[in-house]
């Protein structure tokens, strides 16, 4: 069954959020019930119209009579006038971009309002030749800060989210596995490499010599291959219509098979170092095989560990293959054992319903429970002052230990471990009391306000607090909206260690906070870190992979993620906090 409808109802309503948000004033809080809709909807695992059938709609999370009228219009009509109408009143292509840095609410309504100007187009065009900084507020410095917005935006519009990359390669994979005669198929590139963003997608795949103009024609032909932009005889690029993205074709033959995986896997800074050690030791290589220098013979090219072995070699993971001191250690047979997915525990960052997730407690235990195969998982609602989030205050936090409490009764074990993402105020202070964090099982803090600042300090003091046991999504940066805040990542580290505090590795698709390389900075330090998910809906659960790639790609072995430890192991390694606890409250 197709969720499609929920998806495109999804959309609109988030649309109508943005609307909501541009608009400001009262209607900021629409915005936010539109947006929580929105999210609700998407989340729900059946069709929206059969959801109907069974339940009254105003049993969804957010919905009230309002709502529930406009869903049913949807269903009747597949419209919704309002939505229309809104739409008619805004300058839809520069809402775009209101969650990038330096474009908020009130810079695009002035923009809009005073120079008369409607589409992304104009609107760089003025940022770029000075007549936005004549409008009164947009100074030299807040000019500035929007070109650098615009910067990042650019990025993520000519690159692609992993995760987005991820699900059309499965869509790519499934379509070329169709094509009759395709003996082997696999993604390569960046995608294979796990790396951020994506630019392009690189396919590698085999068939017999005789099948080959017949493979070729059918991938050109296809309703998937929107435009053709190259066409030979290994080598096949088009524009993919699902994604609008290019995906370049290599179709070589079984025996060069591992070569040319290794080759188009790359990174190319990877393959050119390895080929200069290739020739020292007397061996050509490219993308069809390795060959002696001497007499020209082939050595090797099937498999890809015999790329690597031939050359004397041990088999580099791609997540690893960037050029980063890989290459020496696999010629040392150092190569380390990475973090894999199934050797974690647990999630430590999860959201319910009691702040801005969108399944209870009980949906999301049930969810676990049958398809992970976790020892514990946290629950880490935000807390108060983050308002926009619903953020719970002292109360919540003690009833939500409750259920917490009661759950964990059912299921027989103290599988749901109770904690809270608490916000750091611009201060370093916690909105919540010492005395109702000591009552968790596990805190962490985050910023979510303020990031014009130097943050240092700021995350100093959090780690001091010896109720915190970790940092989460540590420079606050949003992939293709927001550059990371200030901070002295060194410092960081030192306060890191020092308290015991753990960084966290957040896996939501457009943080990946740390990123790769402040991971693998941090493990050299020898500072902890974890792998949350931090989700707010079920299919969110599975961001948690994400985070894994993140770590792979910075070596972490599972010595450095405490979460593929056991809750004892992770207990006895904070203790420092409760001995600064029991100290403190006696
Ligand atoms: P992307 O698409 O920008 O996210 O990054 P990649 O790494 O997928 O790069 P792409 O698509 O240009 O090329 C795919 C692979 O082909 C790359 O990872 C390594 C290989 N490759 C491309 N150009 C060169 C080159 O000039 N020399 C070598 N040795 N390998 C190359
Ligand atoms: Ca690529
Ligand atoms: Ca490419
Ligand atoms: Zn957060």
């Amino acid at each position: 069954m197709t969720l499609e409808r929920n998806r495109t109802l999804s959309q609109i309503f988030k649309n109508m959020a943005t609307i909501y948000k541009y608009r400001g004033g009262d209607d900021r809080f629409k915005s936010i019930a539109y947006g929580k809709v929105a999210k609700v909807i998407n989340a729900l695992q059946e069709d929206i119209s059969e959801y109907k059938k069974n339940n009254s709609l105003e049993d969804l999370p957010g919905v009230g009579e309002g709502i529930a009228q406009k869903i049913e219009e949807y269903l009747k009509t597949g419209k919704i006038e309002k939505y229309e109408s809104l739409k008619k009143s805004s300058p839809n292509e520069l809402l775009e971009m209101i969650d990038i840095t330096g474009f908020g609410a009130q810079s695009l309504k002035q923009i809009h309002e005073d120079l008369n100007i409607s589409t992304k187009k104009e609107l760089v065009k003025a940022l770029q030749e000075g007549s936005i900084r004549k409008l009164k507020g947009f100074g030299d410095k807040k000019v500035e800060n929007m070109l650098r917005g615009l910067k990042l935006h650019k990025e993520i519009e000519d690159r692609m989210l992993l995760s987005d990359a991820l699900e059309i390669g499965e869509q790519i994979l499934k379509w070329i596995k169709e094509i009759p005669n395709v003996k082997k198929v696999e993604l390569a590139g960046s995608l294979r490499r796990k790396k951020e963003t994506i630019g392009d997608f690189d396919v590698l795949l085999t068939c017999d010599e005789k099948d080959r103009k017949s493979v070729i024609d059918s991938i050109t032909i296809s309703a998937f291959a929107k435009k053709v932009i190259l066409k030979g005889n290994t080598k096949i690029s088009i524009i993919h219509k699902n994604s609008d993205r290019q995906i370049d074709f290599r179709i070589v033959n079984e025996d060069e098979w591992g070569a040319a995986l290794q080759y188009f896997t790359g990174s190319k800074e990877h393959n050119i170092h390895l080929r200069k050690i290739a020739k020292d030791k007397g061996y050509k290589i490219s993308e069809y095989g390795i060959y002696s220098t001497d007499t020209e013979k082939k050595i090797a090219g099937k498999t890809e560990e015999e790329i690597y072995s031939t050359l004397g070699f041990q088999f580099i993971p791609p997540e690893m293959r960037e050029d980063l001191g890989e290459i020496e250690l696999a010629s040392k047979h150092l190569i380390p054992k990475i973090i894999q997915f199934e050797d974690l525990k647990g999630d430590l960052q999860i959201h319910t319903l009691d702040s801005d997730g969108v399944n209870t407690l009980e949906e999301i235990v049930n969810h676990i429970k049958s398809h992970f195969s976790y020892e514990y998982i946290v629950i880490t609602d935000h807390s108060k002052s983050l308002r926009i989030a619903n953020g719970m205050d002292e109360d919540k936090i003690l009833k939500q230990i409750e259920a917490i409490q009661l759950m964990n009764k059912k299921l027989g074990e103290e599988f749901v471990k109770s904690g809270i993402e608490v916000e750091i105020l611009k201060n370093g202070d916690l909105d919540i009391s010492d005395q109702v964090l000591s009552k968790l099982d596990w805190v962490t803090a985050s910023i979510h306000t303020n990031f014009n600042q130097d943050n240092t300090e700021r995350i100093i003091r959090a780690c001091e607090n010896p109720f915190v046991h970790c940092i989460g999504h540590p420079t606050g940066r949003l992939i293709g909206e927001r550059e990371p805040y200030e901070i002295n990542f060194e410092k960081v580290i030192e306060a890191s260690k020092r308290t015991k505090t753990v960084l966290e590795i957040n896996g939501q698709p457009n943080r990946l906070d740390l990123n790769d390389k402040l991971a693998m900075l941090a493990q050299k330090a020898g500072v902890k870190l974890v792998i949350s998910s931090d989700s707010h809906s079920l299919a969110n659960l599975n961001y948690i992979k994400l985070g894994v790639f993140v770590a792979q790609r910075a070596w972490c072995t599972k010595e450095s993620i405490l979460n593929s430890k056991s809750w004892a192991e992770i207990k006895k390694f904070t203790k420092f906090h409760s001995k600064v606890m029991s100290t403190i409250i006696l």
